[in-house]
This record gives structure tokens, sequence and C-alpha cells, in this order.
């Protein structure tokens, strides 16, 4: 698990090092796709699959089965979605007064399905801007016949700096979760205003597998 996950923020630092565009001269592979979410960018040669830029499809991408049933809001829209600044901001998770298109955060649970880590190497980063005192709650599902190919969870918020450069506190997460069932569930209390990063990603980096998320949100003055 530390190995991979360092290898996890290698890939991090990288891709955030070079904003997210495929360079041929760090000579390391997967680099993360640029473009926007359901339309991502590489190089001649290459194409975006599961946010990253590969010579061809790996396997899930040409199973019928395991894509089958995605369509509309799912995977493939919110890639590229490989690094922080790339994460696709969730249902009701934008910044409560500039989220029209949320119609009531505290009404109740969201979900995404059809959501999947597929190729070697592909994270998915979604991001919520969470209010101080406010509760936010994540269950992730993996498909319960495929436990062997466990995939797991951390929460890690950003820190802005006087200058203005974006840190996350990947290394040492607010809240995480590396249960070996079908089911991992965290819950994150915010104590600050800001945005902050829910990742999903293979016990093992060779681990593929589909998975659900569902969350909410509870308000400061709710109680349990
Ligand atoms: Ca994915
Ligand atoms: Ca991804």
């Amino acid at each position: 698990m530390k190995k991979y996950i360092s290898f996890i923020l290698i890939s991090l630092s990288l891709a955030v090092f070079t904003q997210g565009c495929y360079s041929p001269n760090l000579n390391e592979e997967p680099f993360a796709c640029g473009g926007d979410h359901g339309n991502g960018e590489c190089p001649d040669g290459y194409n975006c699959y599961g946010g990253l830029c590969l010579e061809s499809a790996p396997s899930c991408y040409v199973d019928d089965q395991f894509f089958g049933e995605i369509g509309g809001s799912a995977d493939k829209d919110f890639e590229p979605n490989n690094t922080p600044n790339q994460a696709y901001t969730m249902t009701c998770g934008g910044i409560p007064e500039q989220d029209t298109s949320c119609p009531n955060r505290y009404g109740g649970e969201f979900t995404y399905k059809n959501l999947t880590i597929c190729s070697t190497g592909d994270i998915d980063i979604y991001k919520v801007y969470l209010i101080n005192g406010e509760t936010f709650s994540v269950t992730m599902r993996i498909d319960s016949n495929n436990l062997a190919n466990n995939l797991d969870i951390i929460l890690f918020k950003e820190t802005i700096d006087a200058d203005g450069n974006k840190t996350w506190n990947t290394n040492n997460p607010d809240a995480f979760s590396y249960s070996t069932r079908d089911v991992d569930e965290l819950t994150y209390l915010a104590t600050n205003n800001g945005w902050h990063f829910l990742m999903v990603f293979g016990a093992d980096i060779s681990y593929l597998n589909r998975y659900t998320l569902e969350w909410f949100f509870e308000s400061p003055n709710q109680t349990k």
C-alpha cells in the first residue's frame, strides 16, 4: 500500500507539474490526459483511456460486459480526472452560494453509478467544497463478484499558500477507507471552508474494477 501511495504521489506531482499536458521528454508512463471532462486530449498516436494517454485501449475498454451499461453521467464523462486539478465536481459539491445546479444540498443522497478504474494506474478524483462544521459522508461499492480487485478511497483537502500555489496532503489524508470488502465508507467533519478531494484507486496498481458512489451532506447545525 505504501509503495503504491508513493507511486500515486509521484504521478500527481508529475501531472501537476506538467499541468496535465503530455510531455514526451519525461520518458515515463502513464501520463494524465489533458482536455476537459468527457473530452480527454492526448498527443498523436495516443488516446485517453481512464484519464491516461495510452497507445492502445486496455482490455476493460473493449469488453462490452464491463462497459455495457455505461451511459449518461458515468465514468467516461468524468475523465480525465487523474489529478486534483482535473477533479470532477460531484453533484451538489460546488461552492454552495454559486452552485445553481444543486436544488437542495441537504436534501438527501446523491449517486453515480457505472464508474470504473480501467487501465493500470487509473485513479479517479472528485471534489466537493465543504463548509466548516459540515459533514460529508461517502459510500463506495465495488463489484462484489470481483473482490480480488479491491478499490479504496481517501479524502484530502487543498491548501493554497500566499502565492496562490495549491498543495494536497495525499500523504496524510483527512479521512480514508481501506476495507477489503465490497463497501468502503467514510464520514468527514469539515474543519475549514474549502475544496476537498475524494480519490478512488486500486489497492494495488494493477487492480481494475467497477464501482458506484453515494454521498450526502449534513449542514453544520444538523445533528445525527
Ligand atoms: Ca475511471
Ligand atoms: Ca481516472
